[in-house]
């Protein structure tokens, strides 16, 4: 059911031979790319019209209009179970006090006296959320985009889902709800590329945004990709993916139950497990049959991911390689389940996110630690963070220099601009000490 990746015996490769040893799954954004073109570029040409045709092919719905009413809204909410309304807010509480504590004061840096920079942080404008809605009706993800566009402080608001057909094509109710629930009264019935496409170019009824964030399929991330220059982005998720570095001491339950619930997400989702411990391996195997066969998506996403080459057991010599191992990797998201886990998880540089000990699974990440759910997929840990307040603001800096402070650095200023072959750069400052700098440097 998961294939295994042997690594003891020898020292393990560096860098990248190190990555390409393990697994991950095929996902070739650029493949898809060719194809969102034409159809962003329908959306920026007829607008909403486009929007509504591309609703009635991949969402099987002619909507009248892709604004959700206000009053659909409040009747999701008011429909909303009282058991997932509570589990919605508590989720919100627990990722307001993380988001808030994201929050970045004003800096202000005194160069030399007289000469300050500031950095001063600006949230975008408006910003576009994007919530799936095909095999996907996350409203947690609704929460993981909306709280930290909230907490830094961006003023407008809109969020995307697909239309859904057996719902008069209105989004999904329980993301209409989460969208009540959180004071976003600004939604659209749009789907994959098209949102995108309508966040960034605008249409008759959505203005344009500045930024777009949020999961999303392959043609959500090919859309991402197409406009990046012209809007903002987080990441193009790809995939979910869980890696589990564990050692003998872990409950082979939980690692076989924690390999599953990622697997749950899509066909091409990775489980991973790096253990020392070829008797944990064999034991997760044994785990994991019963365990797949009483899980609801077992046939279309969870033996499939599980059996995809982008999931093994991977075996190495020590906890030492098995950090380097997962180092390698990058996961989405890594839980450490080995004896002094804290201590463990404290030596990770890459990954998403990290869960340690045997009391935090990712799903409690997915719902209620109060962590973003939004990360970097496909290995971009290496370099990129989830989604937080800081994707949302721009630290903009206030240069502030009087008279005496640019003179004394003038004759730096002008020899790096000789340097550079742009004696322009040194006239601008030469300009403003017709007589030379008091200091005497500048000519
Ligand atoms: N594990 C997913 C997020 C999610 N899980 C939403 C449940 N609902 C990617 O981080
Ligand atoms: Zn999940």
């Amino acid at each position: 059911m998961i294939s295994r990746i042997d690594l003891r015996g020898d020292a393990l490769p560096e860098g990248p031979a190190l990555r390409d040893l393990l697994p991950r799954a095929d996902f070739d954004v650029s493949a898809a790319l060719e194809k969102v073109r034409p159809i962003c570029e329908d959306v920026h040409h007829r607008g909403d019209a486009a929007l509504i045709d591309f609703a009635e092919r991949f969402d099987g719905v002619r909507l009248d209009r892709v604004r959700v009413p206000a009053a659909a809204l409040t009747r999701a909410l008011d429909e909303l179970d009282p058991a997932v309304r509570a589990a919605l807010e508590e989720s919100v509480r627990r990722a307001r006090l993380v988001h808030r504590a994201q929050r970045r004061e004003t800096h202000t840096t005194q160069v030399v006296p007289g000469g300050t920079v500031t950095e001063k942080w600006v949230p975008v404008d408006r910003v576009g959320l994007y919530a799936p809605g095909g095999r996907s009706v996350y409203p947690s993800s609704v929460i993981m985009n909306v709280v930290p566009a909230q907490e830094a402080g961006v003023e407008s608001i809109a969020l995307a889902s697909p239309a859904q057909a057996e719902f008069d094509g209105l989004p999904h109710p329980t993301i209409l709800a989460a969208c009540a629930l959180l004071g976003v009264d600004e939604v659209y019935a749009a789907g994959g590329a098209t949102a995108v496409a309508m966040f960034a170019y605008g249409t008759e009824s959505c203005p344009p945004a500045n930024m777009v964030t949020g999961p999303g399929n392959i043609w959500v991330a090919a859309a991402k990709r197409y406009f990046t220059g012209k809007i903002g982005i987080d990441a193009e998720a790809g995939p979910t993916e869980i890696a589990v570095l564990a050692d003998a001491t872990a409950d082979p339950v939980h690692v076989a139950s924690d390999l599953i619930s990622q697997a749950e997400h899509d066909p091409l989702a990775a489980a991973v497990l790096v253990t020392d411990s070829a008797e944990l391996a064999d034991a997760v195997v044994k785990e994991l049959g019963p365990q797949v066969e009483a899980t609801k998506h077992i046939d279309d996403r969870v033996l499939p991911a599980l059996g995809g080459r982008q999931s093994a057991i991977v075996l190495v010599d020590g906890i030492d390689e098995g950090l380097r191992v997962v180092d390698a990797y990058g996961a989405e998201h890594l839980e450490i389940q080995t004896a002094d886990a804290a201590a463990v998880a404290d030596r990770v540089r890459n990954a998403g996110a990290v869960f340690v000990g045997p009391w935090s699974p990712v799903s409690l990440g997915d719902y209620a630690a109060g962590s973003n759910h939004v990360l970097p997929t496909g290995g971009c840990a290496c370099h990129s963070s989830g989604l937080s307040v800081q994707s949302f603001l721009r630290g903009v800096h206030i240069v502030d220099y009087t008279r005496d402070a640019l003179a004394e650095v003038a004759h730096h200023v002008v020899t790096l601009a000789e340097a550079e072959d742009l004696p322009a750069h040194g006239a601008a400052v030469k300009a403003r000490f017709p007589g030379g700098a008091p200091d005497g440097h500048s000519e």
